[in-house]
């Protein structure tokens, strides 16, 4: 295999469904240069250290047009929607962080997630209640994308009847984070930018709206809220809100779809989840490591050269660090192709590392632990209808586009 087979390869759908034996072989070279351009990174304490050094910048625009090879977010600089914390660097990223965290976690409130556990549980119970008189579902379309987005909603405080239309730019947005080579590169950049700009439109109005009459929501808070980092500007809080829906809504469907998808790989850890929903929260550790959702963070870039694994990444280059393959370093974990919910040091790079470790890892972890316990609890005899499922196209947020699942019946949900 020549080295510049490997980016096309990891971007290649027919890779989509089992990349592990990919990341192994790329592992051998842990910095390797691909024949494209990018550096990618695929050990563990390769992609640990890159993600704690400040000489990585995560804003696109420090990178060098000539160095980027696959070209993946088309963003350019657009008034209407400016970069959100995730595509920048200190000091702007922490204090945009800092501020959407007020309204959102520990330590200026630290209960939000904590006391949504009760309504997460009853919209979990409700979308099983639904199977009753089913014997097949698709587990995407019927639960794990509805769910996520049903919560995310309500935190914000965005209609959920708006569902087809963001849901809509949303797609495209993301798909516009796919790296795909095959692409036409200006159709995509068109739609990209209209999705962007009819967001940016829809936020801007909700936000005015919440100006005027404050509720109870996340996005209320945000507009309203003073800390000692003061108010968002207009665009800054477009741009948090656009971020914190898309997010919120299109990973969590694929760490429940991959959780489920495992699960029923591994019928002894499904049955044990079914006798001890406490299983979870281990169990959704190791999902995150085994399978998660998002594979890989393309186009970091290098402040100034960097100096690693006997490789000098210049200023400019696009660093790809694939966090899935770090999941699965045998010299960080042992046995690593193992599925073992029982994993003592479980410090995965499912939801990555360093200051932009993910901001809702909260409220995903909370999701998922509820979804597949409510799942392992209330199938009876579930199994895969189809092995391998159809995958999205998308090589860094990855998970199956459908999951049919067979079943034999529906156990009683909870009292209420
Ligand atoms: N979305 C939600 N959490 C992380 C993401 C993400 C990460 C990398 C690329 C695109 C989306």
């Amino acid at each position: 295999m020549t080295h510049g087979t490997f980016l096309r390869k990891i971007t290649d759908y027919a890779h989509r469904a089992d990349p592990y034996p990919l990341y192994a072989e790329l592992r051998k070279t842990p910095v390797l240069r691909d024949d494209i351009g990018p550096y990618l990174v695929s050990t563990y304490w390769e992609i640990h250290g890159l993600l704690h050094d400040p000489r990585l910048s995560s804003d696109p625009r420090n990178l060098d047009p000539e160095a980027a090879g696959l070209v993946v977010a088309e963003e350019e600089d657009d008034p209407s929607l400016p970069p959100s914390f995730l595509r920048l660097d200190p000091p702007e990223h922490d204090r945009l962080r800092r501020m959407a965290m007020y309204p959102f976690g520990p330590p200026h409130t630290p209960r939000r997630i904590h006391d949504m556990r009760g309504e997460l549980a009853r919209i979990v119970t409700g979308l099983v209640d639904g199977f009753e008189g089913r014997d097949q579902i698709d587990l995407v379309d019927d639960f794990a994308y509805p769910f996520p987005v049903t919560v995310i909603c309500r935190l914000l405080g965005v209609p959920r009847a708006d569902e087809p239309l963001f849901h809509a730019w949303a797609d495209t947005i993301v798909s516009s984070a796919d790296p795909d080579p095959d692409a036409d590169a200006a159709e995509r950049r068109g739609a990209v930018r209209r999705a962007r700009t009819e967001l940016a439109m829809y936020m801007s109005e909700l936000i005015e709206e919440r100006r005027r009459a404050p509720g109870e929501d996340m996005l209320s808070s945000l507009v309203h809220g003073d800390g000692p980092d003061g108010r968002m500007a207009h665009s800054e809080l477009v741009s948090t809100a656009a971020l914190l829906l898309i997010a919120g809504h299109e990973t969590t469907v694929n760490l429940i779809t991959n959780g489920m998808l495992t699960l029923l790989r591994h019928p002894d850890v499904l049955k044990r989840l079914h006798d001890d929903p406490r299983l979870a929260v281990p169990l959704v550790e190791e999902v995150l490591r085994y399978e998660p959702p998002v594979q890989l963070l393309p186009q970091r870039t290098p402040l100034t050269d960097i100096d690693i694994a006997g490789v000098t990444i210049p200023k400019g280059a696009s660093v790809w660090l694939i966090l899935a393959s770090g999941n699965r370093d045998p010299r960080r974990f042992p046995d690593p192709d193992r599925f073992d919910p029982d994993r003592r040091d479980n410090q995965h790079l499912g939801f990555g590392s360093g200051i932009h470790i993910c901001f809702g890892a909260p409220l995903a972890r909370l999701e998922a632990q509820l979804a597949l316990a409510e799942l392992a609890r209330r199938l009876e005899n579930p199994r895969l209808l189809e092995d391998p499922p159809p995958y999205r196209r998308n090589a860094v947020l990855r998970g199956p586009r459908h999951l049919p699942i067979g079943f034999d019946g529906v156990r009683a949900g909870r009292e209420p």
